[in-house]
């Protein structure tokens, strides 16, 4: 057997370089490079195998959390066709990608961890940043990547390695299971040498699996269809993983189905085909949740039936409905009691389409789906121009940043109030043109995930729509488009405060208590003081951005003109209306309030809240 003699680290970045996945009969490397920070745990090992690797890029990024954001960023926008690994210290810079590795695991989007890890060897432990145990020496600080990751592995030999990288290719690359995926390496074990079989090293291309359905489950599925009065499709990201955007319109136009879109969905079809119904569920539109409410047919696609799409599970209100679920992952194919197809969201949607031939819905349905589908559009265009006086509302914001992007450009948030007017307002031009991390709406995403969905599709402007509080929790990667040249577009939104939370605390009866920037108040004891300011402008010019203020809507129209024209990226700080939000429309989201309180505004909401509750349904 020809062997290499190299260290455990260099191996891996060897290894790396060759791994490529194919669909469709194309293939792509799969690994863009490494992320990361290093430090005592990594630089010796990881760190100088990089540096010998140089046709392999090393981005450093500004915290270890966001290197996986923008990994998944990455990611998510290649279709999981590529990802980057991320590689730290061990310690803090290791823990630091456990939200991250979280995230990754709830979209069901690949990214490889490589935290450092403390001594195998063990003799000279404690070492900095080691966290003891009394009980074993064989934990640390990375088993908390564990239930984060889809697939766990700690390299105690060198030659772990060649048993290992295979596993966690096979998760990464696969359309049902991956997620984090996650190799902790001893800072010893990295600069270890072994002799390596060559063919460890030898290009491999992974192939991503367009699953076939069963022919049974697939029948099953027609008969259901074709005795359903009102059917509803429900469109989550498996759509868009899939690249089944076409094969969805194509199903969509010959049956007549309507198409509501989950936050991962969404842009699975264009905002102006006949058949979509826009964003379903407790951020949805009156079109789509009306549909559901009466829907005796669910065709879930690639969706897991979050809370926010089945409005904690009173979306569905037809004492009849029942569910057919396509879905590569048989764990959520099998959710809500649903007829399973087991199998990749387009080659289903074609057989599927084929074996209905050329059933449609009744024209009595159609007249009814597309009466919704105009009103809700006069309800869009009547929001994205409001002319409310003084500071923009923020429906106008995303209006204002929806007319001055194009065809192909993405717009990019994940947490805040945002995401919910987004998700019913935002018009999507064209697959992945709306990227919405809503798995975990994690503050601190956007701008990391906005790198690495520019960096993914550098022809695309990536606009990011960004609350001041998040702004806050993780500025800093801005620091890293600049170091990359990666240009992206961020709105920065200021409301001083958190609107979302802020709003959902007065509906709970809380009065908004602990959710806005405000001074500590000598009088009160309270964070009811002064407005505290922020120069958000300043700030971001500090870390290398180009900076606009807008302090009114044509100054937002023109900065996003200027934006445009910038080869750098840009921040815009606008400060809008905060008393002018977007209402829900026939929705509901379960948020438990306090069964006692001193509070008479809480025994309120508890009475309205033990009220809603009641439309609570199971589907067994
Ligand atoms: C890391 C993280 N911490 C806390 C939350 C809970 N949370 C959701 S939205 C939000 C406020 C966001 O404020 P901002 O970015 O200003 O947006 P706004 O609500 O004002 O639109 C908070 C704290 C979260 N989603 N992520
Ligand atoms: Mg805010």
């Amino acid at each position: 057997m020809k062997t290499r003699r190299i260290t455990m680290a260099q191996a891996l970045i060897q290894f790396l370089k060759q791994q490529y996945v194919e669909r469709d009969g194309r293939e792509h490397a799969f690994f863009a490079g490494v992320l990361g920070i290093f430090g005592h745990g990594n630089v010796a090992g990881i760190g100088q195998a990089l540096q010998q690797n140089p046709d392999f890029p090393y981005i450093l990024v500004r915290n270890e959390q966001s290197g996986v954001h923008m990994a998944t960023g990455f990611a998510k926008a290649s279709n999981r066709l590529r990802t980057f690994a991320c590689t730290s210290s061990i310690g803090p810079g290791a823990t630091n990608m456990i939200t991250g590795a979280a995230l990754a695991t709830i979209n069901r989007l690949p990214v490889l961890l490589l935290p450092g890890d403390i001594f195998a060897r063990r003799n000279v432990a404690p070492v900095l940043q080691q966290i003891e145990s009394p009980s074993t020496q064989d934990i640390g600080v990375n088993d908390c990547f564990k239930p984060v990751s889809r697939y766990w592995d700690r390299i105690y030999r060198p030659e772990q390695l060649i048993t290992s990288l295979p596993e966690a290719m096979r998760v990464l690359t696969s359309p049902s299971d991956c997620g984090a995926v996650t190799l902790a390496l001893p800072q010893d074990v990295q600069t270890e040498a072994y002799e390596y079989p060559e063919e460890l090293f030898s290009k491999r291309v992974w192939l991503i699996r367009r699953v076939e359905p069963d022919r049974v489950s697939l029948n099953r599925a027609v008969e259901r269809i074709r005795s359903a009065q009102r059917p509803l499709i429900v469109a989550g990201g498996g759509v868009l993983m899939s690249e089944a955007s076409q094969a969805l319109s194509e199903f969509a136009i010959k049956t007549g189905i309507p198409v509501a879109e989950t936050q991962a969905g969404k842009g699975s079809l264009a905002w102006d085909h006949a058949q979509e119904v826009g964003a379903i569920g407790a951020t949805g539109t009156l079109a789509a949740n009306r549909l559901a409410n009466d829907a005796d047919l669910v065709i879930g696609i690639g969706t897991r039936y979050s809370d926010f799409t089945s409005a904690s599970m009173t979306a569905f209100q037809n004492p009849d409905v029942r569910f057919v679920n396509m879905n590569t992952a048989e764990f959520d194919a099998y959710k809500v009691g649903a007829i399973p197809v087991v199998a990749d969201a387009r080659v289903a949607l074609e057989q599927l389409g084929s074996a209905l031939s050329s059933h449609r819905v009744s024209a009595e349905y159609a007249a009814v789906i597309a009466d919704l589908k105009t009103k809700w559009e006069a309800e869009v265009d009547q929001l994205f121009h409001l002319k409310n006086p003084g500071k923009p509302a923020q429906s106008e914001i995303i209006g204002a940043i929806w007319e001055a992007s194009g065809e192909r450009d993405v717009l990019l948030s994940a947490a805040g109030s945002h995401p919910g007017d987004l998700h019913k307002l935002w018009r999507t031009r064209s697959p992945n043109g709306y990227h919405m991390e809503y798995g975990y709406s994690c503050m601190g995403y956007e701008i990391p995930g906005a790198i690495g969905a520019k960096m993914a599709d550098p022809s695309r402007e990536v606009y990011v729509f960004l609350g001041d509080g998040t702004y806050l929790m993780m500025p800093t990667e801005i620091v890293t488009s600049v170091q990359e040249g990666v240009k992206i577009i961020i709105v920065l939104v200021d409301n001083h405060g958190f609107a979302s939370i802020g709003s959902l605390s007065r509906s709970l009866g809380q009065a908004g208590f602990g959710t806005s920037y405000r001074a500590r108040n000598a009088k009160t004891g309270q964070l009811d003081g002064e407005s505290l300011k922020v120069d958000f402008e300043a700030n971001a010019r500090s870390l290398g951005a180009h900076t606009i203020k807008a302090e009114t809507l044509d100054d937002l129209k023109s900065a996003l003109k200027e934006a445009k024209a910038q080869d750098r990226t840009t921040v815009i700080v606008v400060e809008t209306d905060p008393a002018i939000s977007v209402h829900g429309y026939d929705s509901w989201w379960d948020v438990a309030v306090a069964e006692v309180s001193e509070s008479a505004g809480v025994r309120e909401a508890r009475g309205r809240y033990d009220e809603a509750r009641k439309r609570e349904r199971h589907h067994l």
